[in-house]
């Protein structure tokens, strides 16, 4: 993969780039993280930044339709604008390579290149074509998830994941794709995070479509698993070059106390959170303690499913943010405990860098075929204020310090970590909560679309420029 992302370095304050102000970001000189094949990039997706949600032909997608229905998503947000990436895409892969960023990870937004008779639409396409050759001029490395949770909506009046007949209409959209754009993708993520379309969207309905039923999401888990597991084989035999892998979400799970019951409890958090998607992905099975959780929630399966789930990755992307304290529910499953006196951030989330650790050392013992992972996202919201054109963010420097610690960590624990993005290149549409929570390392002002590069922004960059510059 391409690694030598051009760096003009024009957007770092004075201070910073002549190296005068302190330093609370730049890791210790044996972090693994000075190794130059060690992947730093950020991170975004389509609905979540590009806007113009009318433009070019493309189509509503569910969250057009969640968005616009009241009180689904805060203060009435919705991602018609977002960060007008669509327009101003040029400028936002120049302030990524000024920030000396080596990898970017976006996403196709489906009802943007495929009409609902599976024909492509040309001019979503070509957006997509125009704006990953720039990446590769720009030495790049791109990752690119098909599905960051924007299903068009013709295809969920369908019935959406709750049909198996997705799962085909994915792997046809994979195969466009991936004729399409062979060449000019380093990695192919065939989904983002189905733990959240699957349980968010079906199981308690906080994201779109809004369906609240624990046999729903794991049927629709199911669905979205198969869909992943039909299009591997398509993007090897369409872009043989690329990496293909897989993007989950997961979570840590501590006991509140040591009583066998909570000790239980923790575990089925972790099942729930981590199992469900990687043993069928990885052990091609899913895990029994799932249904003790949700008794008789048990997916319909057919012969060759699960064969078919456990196709061979090349990567496996994880995305972390924080554990959660449970104890016993009393019946069959577990219940929040939330410590008092610890970090959190803007969502309430507490900040903790040795679940990440933890988990990984702990997946490449419960998995002996565990591939190679990247950090897809890893970030954290804060409530970000631009004062005399800057942006102290002082937590999220922090925070990101720790939990690259916890990598190296577990690199050195002997799993085998290739790359690290950074949630999210820029503040942008946070699904259910709008624009008011601020997940960027660059601030965006929505009146005005104006960006400023962060301060995390800023040390990041510093840092990429340090160890490119060593010999
Ligand atoms: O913004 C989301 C992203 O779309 C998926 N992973 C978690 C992020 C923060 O909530």
């Amino acid at each position: 993969m391409a690694n030598d992302a051009s760096a003009a370095f024009d957007t770092l304050s004075p201070a910073v780039s002549k190296g005068s102000l302190a330093d609370p970001f730049t890791p210790p000189a044996d972090s693994s993280l000075w190794r130059k094949n060690f992947l730093l990039g950020a991170a975004t997706a389509s609905y979540q930044i590009e806007g113009a949600v009318d433009e070019d032909g493309r189509l509503p997608s569910i969250w057009d339709t969640f968005s616009a229905t009241p009180g689904k998503v805060l203060a009435g947000d919705t991602g018609a604008v977002a960060c007008d990436h669509y327009h101003r895409w040029e400028a936002d892969i120049d302030m990524l390579a000024s920030l000396g960023l080596e990898g970017y990870r976006l996403s196709i937004a489906w009802p943007r290149v495929m009409d609902a008779a599976g024909r492509p639409n040309r001019k979503g396409l070509d957006f997509y074509k125009r704006l990953l050759n720039r990446l590769k001029e720009k030495g790049i490395t791109s990752f690119v998830t098909l599905y960051h949770w924007d299903l068009p909506q013709h295809l969920e009046d369908r019935g959406g994941w709750l049909n198996r007949d997705t799962a085909y209409r994915f792997a046809d959209y994979t195969d466009l794709m991936s004729r399409e754009l062979a060449g000019t993708v380093d990695a192919w993520a065939t989904l983002n995070e189905p733990w959240c379309s699957a349980y968010l969207g079906y199981g308690n309905g906080h994201h779109a479509p809004g369906l609240a039923n624990d046999r729903f999401a794991t049927q629709a888990m199911h669905h979205l698993l198969l869909a992943h597991g039909l299009a591997i084989p398509v993007l090897r035999g369409n872009d043989p070059a690329s990496q293909k892998g897989i993007v989950a979400n997961i979570g840590r799970g501590t006991a509140n106390s040591d009583s066998a019951a909570d000790q239980r409890a923790a575990h089925l958090f972790e099942v729930q959170h981590n199992a469900w998607i990687l043993d069928p992905l990885l052990k091609g099975e899913y895990p029994l303690d799932l249904f003790e959780l949700w008794p008789g929630t048990e997916p319909l399966v057919l012969d060759g499913d699960m064969q078919t789930i456990a196709a061979p990755l090349d990567f496996l992307g994880i995305n972390y943010y924080f554990r959660m304290n449970v104890a016993s529910d009393g019946a069959h499953g577990f219940r929040d405990v939330p410590l008092e006196g610890v970090e959190r951030t803007q969502m309430g989330w507490e900040v903790y860098p040795d679940g990440l650790r933890d988990l990984l050392t702990g997946f490449k013992k419960t998995y002996r075929n565990l591939p190679p992972i990247y950090i897809t996202e890893n970030g954290m919201a804060s409530d970000d204020k631009v004062i005399d054109g800057h942006v102290d963010d002082a937590q999220r420097i922090s925070f990101l310090k720790r939990h690259l610690a916890a990598v190296d960590q577990a690199i050195k624990a002997g799993v085998d970590v290739r790359g690290y993005f950074l949630w999210s290149l820029m503040d942008n549409f946070e699904w259910a909560f709008g624009y008011e929570r601020r997940f960027g390392v660059v601030h965006v002002d929505y009146s005005t679309q104006k960006r400023t590069v962060k301060r995390s922004a800023e040390l990041v960059a510093k840092f990429l420029k340090e160890r490119k510059a060593r010999v």
